[in-house]
């Protein structure tokens, strides 16, 4: 397979003006009968219409009615080439395909015995022959047929008929009003339960929403519902978008290969991101389905009605419906402290993967400039660090400027495809601001890391800040350029008070935060009037996907997480703080051993005062005194050693367990949620603040801890409880921690959604000495009967936790993970490259590992490269990985 460039796009010759669609489905033989009017373009440079396909066996063709012959069209690979297209043409192809062999989830295959599709990005080409590419947008109809036990017939926009053939089938006809790209196609046949409910909308039409699932998984469609009707009202009153569709459809299933799909009018969802019940699913999980329900429905404007040229303008839809996913969710959660929260959280989604990606061999701008797999460009660059470049138009214009540019791109270019320069010039023109510079966010890689340096003139009450802007620079690259970042700051005083701002140049002071606009190398900004001692809050609310290099005492950490006025910036302030003390402890350990090591008085003090800091939220507390993970230790350091790492934070949260362990006991007491389990954010961080607190407790080898924890398990009335009870026995290695997990292993039977949780949780499982290592587990697990060895679902939750979080019990020194990865990759990649290609990067950071390690993840690397039948997406991972 060959690379393709974002510079060689061209318009394509023909349009397809509609799409007739017919499907008899039968498992392992569907026909697809596929009538398309195709429409040459003025500007063509050729009369072939070029169509795509993959895996299909073609039956017949007709040209303009008429059977063709040869000569009249070529096959290539994955392609059907049809010759001498001049005029507009009808063109019928007659294809078969195979449902049930369809491991690759893309295409059409089945779900047990429900038929689904999944087109994004070419997998409309796996179901018949079409210029399967998204600047091709057509109106759609769909006739369906199905054998008389198949009740519900499924495709975008509108149910047309429906009803009994002579055979006795079924059959139902669909047809969407509006035109779209290929990818947005959807069909789904089987039998399942619909939740119903009608809206109204803001201009008053009425609109018919569905959840479909199977029968058994009645009941836990209720949030999801209710999601959808709060995604709905929010893009009313946010940005002014309605529902355009008189019915929009949900469909869950168990199978499928990420979190969930915009296809017009009938989303598509793994189950994991729609089923939800207190026995089912955690806090996370519900605040995770209000998130990714969101997401999909405001794709309903930014990716449906307007959708991407090329698929190198991908983060143009997600990167710009991450940003709406996450406004919608913080908006949900409404006070400040909560909002902090949720903002803390997506930073460190950005922080823990996208940061790594950005410096490792798999870096590429938000909007790509070659790929192999497309399918491997779904990364958090596109949409993560996508999104914080989104966020930043708001930044700079304020959420009325950001609402007016996006009304005006979708006001340009509805019914149609765009480009990333589309969405960028109709903000800057709307705003009235000039942002060529801005435009480099999108071509340049890697994280900007800027440096600060301020300078306090005590006697002219000066204060004078210079931050200097440093590019990752790429080989055989151009060098890069500097950026426009938006700089968000506070200063301040010695009471840990906001000074209130003034620059030289102005006659008063305005506010006491200010946006700074860094666009050039270095830049100075000095302020007036700064009579005592300041301190800098810099990069407030994280206001650019940048890493500032501060040189902060550790005094002045804690002073900031203390005092600053910025809850993002306190947290983070803390986080600096907590990572200063690990490194403290890895270096401690490295060279004397264990038994000295301890977490400075300052540091156990301030980490004390916000845990008993009752102005704060529970759910703020819990995020900002929660550890930072592994990972995020590992990215924040020049050479990683899992091991060490690990013995640094068990230490760590062993020694914060037992000097604080009044008030963690005084947490964990006055955070009971009683009564009726709600899925609120009130309650949702009582529950993380209590768990936390036992968490540390439990690291402490607390006995009475210990009894809270089995208690925990017992006793809970939801799976928040009952699966922190488990994790933090499991992490904390507590005597009661492989009990607790084949307890679990009994009770949370019969539900996919339970299996995967606890295949993720035995995942942690600490090998301890003279034990067997949890590696022999998780091979051994992969026979178990809750692991379903060609499930995307499963696979994650097992090898894929166990890859991205096993420390050092899957980075071993004599390769036993690795091996576990090797054989993993390889093994998935025969049915799954979509699946096995995300596995694969979990080693392609190995440049940065301890050199044990780092040979080690080298073979193994080199052992999957040499396999001749690799798919050309893991082909893809591996070869950045190792060039
Ligand atoms: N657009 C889909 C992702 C498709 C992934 C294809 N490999 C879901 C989403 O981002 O909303
Ligand atoms: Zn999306």
């Amino acid at each position: 397979s060959n690379i393709v460039f974002r510079k060689d796009y061209t318009a394509p010759d023909h349009q397809i003006e509609s799409i007739d669609l017919s499907f008899d489905l039968i498992p392992t033989c569907t026909e697809v009968t596929s009538k398309i009017i195709a429409v040459p373009q003025e500007d063509r440079k050729s009369d072939d219409l070029i169509l795509d396909g993959d895996d299909l066996t073609l039956v017949s063709i007709k040209i303009a009615g008429e059977d063709s012959f040869p000569g009249q069209y070529d096959m290539r690979p994955g392609k059907l080439i049809i010759h001498n297209i001049k005029e507009r043409t009808e063109i019928e192809i007659v294809t078969r395909i195979n449902p049930r062999n369809n491991l690759e989830l893309s295409g059409l295959y089945m779900s047990k015995n429900n038929y689904i599709t999944q087109c994004e990005s070419e997998g409309f080409r796996r179901i018949t022959y079409f210029p399967d590419r998204p600047d091709i947008l057509a109106k759609y109809r769909v006739v369906i047929r199905a054998p008389k036990d198949y009740k519900d017939l499924l495709s975008n926009g509108n149910l047309v008929e429906q009803g009994e053939l002579l055979d006795g089938r079924n059959y139902a006809i669909w047809e969407d009003p509006f035109p779209k790209p290929s990818y947005l196609f959807a069909l789904v046949a089987g039998n399942f339960v619909a939740q119903e409910q009608k809206v109204t909308l803001s201009d008053g039409r009425e609109a018919l929403l569905q959840i479909w699932t199977e029968p058994a998984n009645k009941g836990k469609t209720e949030f999801a519902m209710q999601s959808l009707v709060k995604a709905i009202k929010w893009d009313e009153e946010r940005f002014g978008l309605d529902l355009d569709l008189d019915r929009f459809m949900i469909v869950a299933t168990d199978d499928f290969n990420f979190g969930a799909m915009e296809n017009k009018g009938l989303n598509i969802f793994n189950s994991k991101y729609v089923l939800a019940d207190e026995n089912v699913a955690t806090d996370q999980d519900f605040a995770n389905i209000e998130a990714v329900i969101g997401h999909e429905y405001f794709h309903n404007w930014t990716g449906d009605r307007v959708t991407c040229r090329d698929w190198f303008q991908l983060s143009l839809k997600e990167g710009l419906t991450v940003f709406r996913e996450q406004e919608f969710s913080a908006d949900m959660l409404g006070d400040e402290s909560s909002r902090a929260v949720k903002r803390i959280d997506d930073v460190r989604v950005l922080r823990n993967s996208q940061f790594p990606e950005d410096a490792g061999p798999m870096a590429h701008p938000i909007r790509p400039e070659s790929y192999r797999s497309i399918n491997n460009f779904y990364t958090t660059t596109v949409y993560e660090k996508g999104a914080e470049v989104v966020r930043m138009y708001q930044t700079l214009f304020g959420k009325d400027g950001f609402r007016r540019g996006l009304l005006e791109y979708i006001n340009r270019y509805d019914g149609t495809a765009a480009t990333c320069d589309d969405f960028l010039n109709a903000m800057a023109e709307s705003n009235y601001e000039d942002l060529s510079q801005f435009e480099l966010w999108y071509s340049q890689a890697g994280t900007p890391r800027i440096s600060v340096e301020t300078k306090w003139d005590e006697i002219a009450k000066t204060f004078t800040l210079t931050l200097r802007q440093n590019n990752r620079t790429f080989p055989g690259k151009p060098a890069p350029k500097p950026l426009m970042i938006p700089v968000k700051i506070g200063i301040l005083d010695d009471a840990g008070n906001d000074i209130p701002l003034q620059l030289e140049g102005e006659d008063s002071p305005d506010g006491t935060s200010r946006l700074l606009i860094l666009d050039e190398a270095v830049q100075s900004w000095t302020f007036r009037n700064v009579s005592t001692k300041p301190l800098l809050s810099i990069g407030r609310g994280f206001s650019a996907p940048v890493i500032f290099n501060t040189e902060y005492t550790r005094e002045q950490l804690a002073f900031l997480a203390r005092h600053d006025s910025d809850l993002f910036n306190r947290a983070d302030a803390f986080e600096k703080l907590t990572l200063q003390m690990v490194d403290q402890f890895i270096t401690d350990l490295s060279r004397r051993g264990a038994q000295n090591a301890m977490p400075s008085e300052s540091y156990l003090f301030a980490f004390e005062d916000i845990l008993n800091d009752d102005s704060l939220s529970p759910a703020y507390r819990a995020k900002v005194l929660e550890m930072p993970s592994e990972n995020y230790i590992a990215e924040n350091r020049v050479l990683i050693e899992p091991a060490l790492i690990r013995e640094a934070c068990d230490l760590i949260k062993r020694r914060i367990g037992q000097r604080l362990r009044g008030s963690f006991e005084d947490k964990i007491k006055n955070n009971q949620t009683p009564g009726l389990y709600r899925p609120d954010a009130a309650d949702a961080g009582r529950r993380a603040l209590k768990l936390l607190s036992l968490s540390y407790l439990a690291y402490a080898q607390d006995a009475k801890a210990m009894q809270q924890v089995r208690n925990l398990y017992k006793n809970a009335n939801n799976l928040t409880d009952r699966l922190g009870a488990v994790n933090i026995a499991v992490q904390a290695s507590l005597p009661i921690g492989e009990e607790l997990l084949s307890k679990a292993d009994v009770e949370w039977k019969s539900e996919p959604l339970l299996n995967n949780k606890w295949l993720a949780l035995s995942t942690q499982l600490r090998t301890q000495r003279g034990k067997r290592p949890t590696v022999d587990l998780i091979r051994a697990l992969t026979q178990h009967p809750k692991y379903q060895d060609h499930n995307p679902n499963s696979i994650y939750a097992l090898l894929g936790t166990f890859f991205r979080t096993g420390g050092p019990e899957f980075h071993r020194p004599d390769g036993m993970g690795y091996q576990l990865w090797v054989d993993s990759v390889l093994f998935v990649d025969k049915f799954n490259p979509q699946v096995a290609a995300r596995l694969a990067r979990a080693l392609e950071n190995w440049r940065r590992y301890e050199p044990t390690l780092s040979n080690l993840m080298y073979k193994a690397l080199k052992y999957v490269s040499e396999e001749k039948n690799l798919s050309p997406n893991v082909r893809e991972i591996i070869e950045h990985a190792l060039t």
